[in-house]
Formats: C-alpha cells, structure tokens, sequence
C-alpha cells in the first residue's frame, strides 16, 4: 500500500542519506503560488546536502514517500486537497482521498518507510485556551512513539508554548536545542523559555539517535529545535502586535479544530506585510538543510 518512490527506495536500500519533508507546509501552510516554489527549492536544498528528499502525501488513497514533479504540484495547486493527521490516514486510505500529510502523518508514513530524519517547519503543539478547546496537536502524542528525528523551528508562538514543552517531557519525547539553549519560537529565535540539552553539530545529533535505539524502551523521537538565525527573524515587536490581533481575530470568526492553524497563519502572513512569511521560509530552509547534515552523519557510521 506504501508506494515509496524508486528514488527513495534504492537510497534508504543503500543507507544513503534520506531527508523526509511534510507537505501540510505547501498545501495548507504557505499561499499560493508561492507554496510549490517552496516545495521544490527544499527538495533542491536536501539534494544540495547530498541527501535524497522524500516529501509524503496521500494521492487518491495512496500514500506516498517521495513525489515525482505532477505529484508535487498536485499537493501545491489541487483544489480540496485535504489536511490529513496521523488518524486520518486510514480513512484517507479507503476513500481514495487525496491529503497533504501534518508532522504527525507524516513521522508515521516515514517511519513505515524507513526514513529516520525528518525537517518541517514547525511542530503542531499545545493551543492556547487549551483549557477551554482541549486542542493539542496529534503530533505530540505521534512523536511519543514514532522513532524519528524532527528537525523544527520550535512551535509557533500561536500555540501555548510552555504547555508544548511540558507536554513533550510528559510524552518522553527528547527535545535539545541545536546550537542553543533556548527553545526557538519558529518567527523569533528565542521562545523565551530554556530546553535542558544541546547540541552543536550533525554529529552529535546522531551519537543521540544511536543512544536511542540502545537503550531500548518506548519508540520515542528527538524533536533538534533549530532556531532561525536572528537576523532572519521576524521582528519582535510586530510579532506579539499581530499575533495578539491574530488570536482575537480567529475567537471573533469562531473558527475551530484542524483550520485553527491555517487561518492564524494567514493572518500572520497578510498582517505583517509578508514579513512572517520570510522569516518561515527563512526557518523551513535552515532546518531542511540541517536535516540533510543529520541524515549524512546518521548514514555515515
Ligand atoms: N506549523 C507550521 N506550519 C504548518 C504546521 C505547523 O509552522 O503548516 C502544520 C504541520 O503540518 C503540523 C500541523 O503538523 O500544522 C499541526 O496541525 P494541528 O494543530 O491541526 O495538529
Ligand atoms: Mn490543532
């Protein structure tokens, strides 16, 4: 049923390096026509790295690790295209359905393809209002136990990031920063809140990978929270301006569940003149090709 694409195949059947990318970020995450520019420049980004990219998304009922160029721009351009969580998949599945995958889909389908390292922009976390909502991303509870490695950016300051963290040491997931010992905020280098474990080059990334797989107990993930460089990021003080006008925009349009994230998102992008659009790209770039130095140094020994 998992159709790995040949390319990806004979490289992860020669332990060559193997980068899995989420497709969420293109069809739901970043406007068009921008979005399937994107797609292709970190498919070329990972190749660059002399890694080979995997992007995962569901085609009439197929999954797919790997997408050729029609495939790509069918995630990008397709009206309809649906958001599809880890729980998703089998329903997509027996309804021929076509989705982009979220990080929680997409670890799955990675990991049933053998692919251990994997970039995105940001993880899905705790809302704020949790209390209220309930709202806490599938991710989460995916990244307790899948075997990956997820190079982000952090989470987007949309999100309660404190409870994220607590919830991600409650689930056992491994967090460190790369080269940092702050969680990065996705838009701003610094969430404002410390991680416990650094680490500073691919190197050490996989020494960590390999302690996991030797120490046995819960299939667990290490999230590698990789800031984007402070002079990419999105100005600060604009930055908690729109998001606060953001989170009030989407309580007074009453919109809720898997569409939370979209609408806020496009609020960013729209009210700040573009400007959190580059700082997301800005990260998406660094992580992916961080990721393909990961995968390299995993392969390796
Ligand atoms: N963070 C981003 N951009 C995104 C997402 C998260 O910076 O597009 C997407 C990812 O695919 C993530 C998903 O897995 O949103 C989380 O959605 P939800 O909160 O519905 O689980
Ligand atoms: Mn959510």
């Amino acid at each position: 049923m998992l159709m790995v694409s040949e390319e990806v195949r004979a490289a992860i059947d020669a332990r060559h390096p193997v980068v899995a990318l989420e497709s969420t970020i293109i069809a739901h995450g970043l406007p068009r026509p921008r979005n399937l520019l994107v797609a292709r420049e970190l498919e070329e980004t990972v190749r660059q790295e002399g890694a080979i990219p995997a992007t995962i998304a569901v085609l009439d009922g197929r999954p797919h690790v790997g997408l050729d160029k029609e495939q790509l721009e069918r995630v990008a351009n397709e009206d309809g295209i649906r958001k599809l969580g880890h729980r998703d998949l089998p329903l997509a599945v027996a309804a021929g359905a076509s989705g982009a995958t979220t990080v929680s889909a997409t670890a799955q389908l990675a990991a049933l393809a053998g692919v251990r390292v994997f970039a995105t922009g940001g993880l899905g976390g705790v809302h704020r209002e949790w209390t209220v909502t309930q709202d806490e991303s599938a991710d989460l509870g995916v990244l307790a136990r899948t075997r990956i490695t997820v190079v982000c950016a952090g989470v987007k300051s949309i999100l309660d990031v404190p409870a994220t963290l607590q919830r991600l040491e409650t689930l056992g997931v491994a967090v460190a920063g790369y080269g940092t010992d702050r969680f990065p905020g996705f838009y701003l280098s610094d969430s404002g809140h410390p991680v416990d474990w650094t680490l500073d080059t691919p190197e050490q990334v996989a020494t960590v990978m390999r302690a996991q797989d030797a120490l046995g107990g819960p299939r667990s993930a290490l999230v590698v929270a990789h800031p984007v460089p402070e002079e990419e990021q999105l100005d600060p003080a604009l930055h908690a301006r729109v998001l606060a006008d953001a989170l009030h925009a989407c309580e007074e349009a009453g919109v809720t569940g898997q569409a939370v994230t979209p609408f806020l998102l496009d609020y960013l992008v729209r009210h700040t003149d573009g400007a959190s659009l580059s700082a997301n790209l800005a990260a998406v770039r660094a992580n992916v090709r961080l990721a393909a130095r990961v995968a390299a140094a995993w392969t390796e020994a």
